[in-house]
């Protein structure tokens, strides 16, 4: 029997000798690779954090004692470790495992999470209400090099540093986000673990003036404290941290399973904020992965032996790769456009302009904030920034697009992947929210393409006009038809849309991957002799004016559509400048979107049609409307 076998809590690991933990170490690893191997998921960060976890479940009396894991994909040995094992197999599917942290999976999920850099914000948040509350636990924030680059991590080490309160961060450093960990924090800290001397050194000065004040006093106590800072500065690795407040501890070996144990009982026992430096390695234990962390960050089903995955099936290229090549073809054409990513090259194809335009490429690291007022100061030297932002992580930053972007009408070109619904990633990801959200910023062109070469077109667009901000927002999908060389696809008139089928009874106000979904839903009520006007609506904001009120007085229901959160979306928009156009015999209004609740994880498809954003369901939509709109019409 395995040693995994009868962990079913982390009280069962508390009960084993400490000689079995690399035992178990190396079977959470394994049960890993074989789950992931199998299902596909994030990968590489679990694997880094296999002793790290252990230790600290070790140590730690969790779930009593609070680990706040930071954005959550590094969480699988958590999961294994939590009672979750069993259900491993399931996370990521509909029903099954969420695929990072949530409060209502499990009571060792201390802090839900999906989005990058929250987990000393929300730990410091817990101490301090701990101590109001009179409560008496540990709370552990562990996060990730890549995300100590994002400015929140910052504002909660001053926040919590200077303040005496028991509070303790892991820093696990493996220099890697998902891509190479960008900016100079990172530069830092690189620096910080490959000068070997310190250590020694700083442990020997420490020794010497910790026994030379009683032999001579209270004037040497006080020379030696003061010798101590100085050659603490000189010495001491974390000084950024130290001078925050934070006792540093480290850099220590986050794959000695002992030091980690033997250092976090030690941490345990101090007072005040600490920061533990742990070094690891992404992708431990794999080689495949080892040699190449990025890569291997997140994967699907693969050969444990080799490491392969299956031989992908072709088809249609997917949105982002559309839009990786496009990007480069603009800047071919346009030497002031540039690109912008915060830390995802490859999930926003990026990585492509970066080959292509090495020096008009940005990364700003995980800072989706700084990176969008960054755009806006380089828009103001007349460049054209194109930031390539996941819709769900752009919500990080709507001050800087209302206040530094709209605000000074500066023509800054949001390129949104992930809009809708995201799949497996599950709420946090989803891109439920960005029509509602760039719909509400005055000055802002809002727009959704109903396939790739429209996304282009839309794009080729935003670049020329440049007389303020543009958001152009495409899903995590294959693009639905084969998409020309930029030069082929042909303009698109501002501000216009587009009548892609022509019927008498209803008018579907479709938006962007809505489009085709609606085509097919008009051709299903055709059949039960519901004829459907089907407009493709691919400007939100400026919209069609002549085009909607044709659209109102020409038909006896209107139903719009859109992959976005339906309270203050496309559709609440239109039912208001229908209302506005003061018709004498008005539509009946009627809109269909995603509900307002958080969506759960599972795939696209699917979820899709769990929505009735399917074509079956808008037609349902359409006939349910269609009948009320006859019943109401006068005799
Ligand atoms: C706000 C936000 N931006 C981007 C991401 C995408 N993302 C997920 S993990 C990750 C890298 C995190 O790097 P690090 O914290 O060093 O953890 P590691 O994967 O190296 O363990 C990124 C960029 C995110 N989850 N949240």
């Amino acid at each position: 029997m395995s040693l995994l076998d009868g962990i079913g809590s982390p009280e069962d690991l508390r009960r084993l000798e400490h000689e079995s933990l690399k035992r178990v170490v190396e079977e959470v690893r394994e049960r890993h690779i074989d789950v992931v191997s199998e299902k596909g998921g994030h990968f590489g960060a679990s694997l880094g954090v296999a002793e790290l976890t252990v230790a600290l479940h070790y140590v730690f009396d969790t779930p009593r004692d609070q680990l706040v894991w930071d954005t959550g994909h590094q969480a699988y040995i958590h999961k294994i470790l939590t009672g979750r094992n069993a259900r491993l197999p399931t996370i990521r599917t509909r029903g099954g495992l969420a695929p990072f942290l949530r409060r209502d999976e499990s009571e060792y999920d201390a802090f839900g999470a999906g989005h990058a850099a929250t987990s000393i914000s929300a730990a410091w948040g817990m101490a301090v209400g701990r101590d109001l509350t009179g409560q008496s636990f540990e709370v552990v924030a562990i996060i990730g090099d890549g995300a100590m680059g994002c400015g929140l991590a910052y504002e909660a080490l001053n926040n919590a540093g200077h303040t005496g309160r028991d509070f303790i961060v892991v820093l696990n450093d493996n220099d890697m986000s998902i891509a190479p960990a960008v900016g100079a924090m990172n530069k830092y800290l690189t620096g910080v673990i490959t000068n070997p001397a310190y250590n020694k050194v700083r442990g020997l000065v420490r020794e010497i003036l910790h026994r030379t004040p009683t032999a001579f006093g209270d004037v040497m106590e006080e020379v030696a404290v003061k010798l101590e800072e100085s050659v603490k500065h000189m010495l001491t690795p974390g000084l950024i941290f130290e001078e925050l407040g934070f006792r540093y501890v480290g850099p220590v070996d986050g794959h000695d399973v002992d030091q980690l144990i033997e250092t976090f009982r030690r941490v345990k026992e101090m007072k005040g904020p600490i920061l533990v430096h742990a070094i690891t390695q992404k992708g431990k234990g794999f080689t495949p992965a080892e040699d190449d962390p990025w890569t291997w960050h997140a994967s699907g089903p693969f050969d444990k032996v080799t490491g392969k995955g299956p031989k992908s099936s072709g088809g249609l290229p997917r949105y982002q790769k559309v839009f990786g090549k496009g990007l480069i073809e603009l800047a071919d054409a346009d030497p002031r456009v540039v690109a912008i990513t915060a830390a995802m090259p490859d999930g926003t194809s990026t990585d492509m302009f970066q080959k292509a335009h090495p020096d008009r490429y940005f990364d700003v690291g995980i800072a989706e904030g700084h990176g969008v007022t960054f755009a806006a100061g380089l828009a103001t030297q007349g460049v054209k920034p194109i930031v390539a932002i996941y819709s769900t992580f752009l919500q990080r930053a709507y001050d800087n697009i209302v206040h530094d972007v709209a605000l000074q009408g500066l023509p800054v070109v949001f390129g949104m992947d992930r809009a809708g619904i995201a799949g497996e990633d599950g709420p946090t990801h989803h891109g439920a929210l960005d029509i509602a959200y760039m719909l509400a910023v005055p000055g802002m062109t809002v727009t959704a393409p109903k396939d790739g070469a429209e996304m282009l077109a839309l794009l080729r667009l935003a670049t020329q006009r440049a007389d303020g901000p543009w958001s152009v927002r495409w899903p995590r999908a294959a693009v639905p038809a084969e998409v020309p060389h930029l030069s082929e696809i042909p303009d698109v008139e501002p501000y216009t849309w587009e009548i892609l089928r022509n019927g008498g009874d209803c008018v579907l106000l479709a938006t962007g991957t809505m489009v085709l979904s609606s085509l097919e839903a008009a051709d299903i009520v055709a059949l039960e002799g519901i004829r459907c006007t089907v407009v493709n609506c691919r400007f939100l904001k400026p919209y069609d004016r002549d085009m909607l009120e044709e659209m109102a007085r020409s038909h006896h229901a209107v139903l719009t559509v859109e992959e976005g959160q339906i309270t203050n979306g496309f559709g609440a928009f239109m039912a208001r400048e229908i209302d506005a156009l003061d018709l004498a015999s008005p539509p009946r209004v009627a809109a269909l979107g995603l509900p307002d609740e958080f969506i759960a994880h599972g795939s696209r498809e699917g979820l899709l049609v769990e929505v009735g954003l399917d074509p079956a369901g808008i037609a349902d939509r359409v006939r349910r409307l269609s009948r009320r709109a006859a019943e109401l019409e006068p005799a």
